[in-house]
């Protein structure tokens, strides 16, 4: 049976391979972070009584900032496969505590590295690893689209610290000979995307405001272009980059790009409520409900980012070619999703799991 190790396990990509992993018969560590309440809401599904027989998923506590935890870690558990997943993933919050974001989402590859090329060194056991790099290594765009090749201009202190990451996984490759690959993912979103990402932050409140239970929803920059995909299809191509004979670098993304602008509106009509823009330029613009005219969107310029990324679109070709991957749900298809889920999630919390007409 294959062993995987999994940082960031209790996140958005962290919990769809883990099941992804489980479905494919492998045995699954996930390094939890300690908190003061409970963070494994993702994968309380997947969890079983560590008492019963045939439990797969095995939970260890771990933080990235702590390398002789991970250097344990990795050592008790020898796993085949190690997808380092964890980070601090906010891009904004990344300007507040660039430091932290430095030392975990940058530095924390190179802990995990170490340890795999220690290993090696001492008894030649092989571990393959999967660094989650990322489209906003691109940042200021050299290209359009961009592909594995495209020069890197990072435009925030999260950007920076996975370039770090990137290139510290391609120089343990090429000094070592490690079985290391960056999957260079574009944005990837779901029904399980954390809350303040706007996809999330956009779906939850356009059922909310149908309901009733919010006023207006407080957006940044809606003219910012994102390539989205979902997170179900992408972590499966996280996978096929292990099992290849060669270990490389691949972009994954749909190669399609649409604003913020155009998510807002497609949610909102997905929920069911017709909005129209008020025809204003920047912090002056808002959104009001076509039915009656109340401002429900406003922009407040907290969100917006001292250095931005305008415009991201990936050209996936050669995981195309070489691993056979593509992606499945389109951009109408996921909102849907996500409508649907926020829909049902906020009925619970209101009527309980019975729904409003029971
Ligand atoms: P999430 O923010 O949903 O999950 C991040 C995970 O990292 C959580 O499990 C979190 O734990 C964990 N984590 C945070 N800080 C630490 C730390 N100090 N030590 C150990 N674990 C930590 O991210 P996603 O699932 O969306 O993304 C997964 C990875 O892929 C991240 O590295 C992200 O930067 C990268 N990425 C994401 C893309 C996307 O669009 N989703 C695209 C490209 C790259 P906790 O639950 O306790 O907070
Ligand atoms: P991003 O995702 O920065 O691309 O990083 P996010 O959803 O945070 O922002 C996307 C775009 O929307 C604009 N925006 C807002 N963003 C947020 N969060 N909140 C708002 O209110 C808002 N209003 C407008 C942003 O300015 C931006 O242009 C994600 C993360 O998952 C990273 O970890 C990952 O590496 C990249 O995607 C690829």
């Amino acid at each position: 049976m294959k062993r995987a190790l999994i940082s960031g396990i209790t996140g958005q990509n962290g919990s769809y391979l883990a099941e992804f992993l489980l479905d494919k018969g492998y045995e699954v560590y996930g390094m939890v972070r300690r908190a003061s309440t409970f963070n494994t809401s993702r994968i309380n599904h997947l969890f079983k009584d560590p008492h019963e027989i045939n439990v797969r998923l095995h939970l260890v506590f771990g933080d990235l900032d702590d390398s002789s935890t991970i250097n344990r870690i990795i050592r008790e558990v020898m796993p085949d496969e190690i997808y380092n997943l964890g980070a601090q993933s906010h891009v904004r919050v990344s300007f507040d505590i660039p430091e932290y974001t430095g030392n975990v989402t940058g530095l924390g590859a190179t802990r995990i590295l170490e340890t795999i090329h220690r290993i090696e060194k001492e008894n030649g056991r092989r571990i393959k690893y999967y660094q989650a790099s990322s489209s906003e290594m691109f940042g200021k765009v050299q290209e359009i689209p961009q592909k594995e090749n495209t020069p890197f201009y990072p435009r925030s202190p999260y950007g920076v610290a996975k370039l770090y990451a990137y290139w510290i996984t391609r120089n343990y490759r090429e000094a070592y000979n490690i079985f290391a690959c960056n999957g260079i993912l574009f944005n990837n979103e779901s029904p399980r995307r954390g809350e303040t990402f706007v996809t999330r932050k956009i779906t939850r409140a356009a059922v909310r405001i149908k309901d009733g239970i919010q006023d207006c929803l407080y957006l940044g920059n809606l003219d910012a272009q994102r390539d989205w995909g979902h997170a179900r299809d992408y972590i499966e191509a996280m996978w096929l980059m292990l099992q290849q004979d060669k270990a490389d670098d691949y972009i994954i993304a749909t190669g399609e790009t649409h604003s913020v602008r155009e998510f807002l509106e497609l949610a909102f009509k997905e929920a069911g409520v017709e909005i129209e823009s008020n025809g204003k330029k920047g912090i002056e613009e808002e959104y009001l409900r076509k039915d009656n005219g109340e401002t429900i969107v406003k922009i407040d310029p907290r969100y917006f980012r001292p250095t931005e990324v305008d415009i991201l679109i990936g050209d996936s070709s050669k995981a195309r070619r070489v691993l056979g991957w593509e992606p499945k749900i389109r951009f109408h298809d996921l909102i849907k999703e996500m409508i649907k889920h926020d829909a049902k999630e906020l009925s619970n919390e209101l009527y309980g799991s019975r729904g409003k007409n029971d």
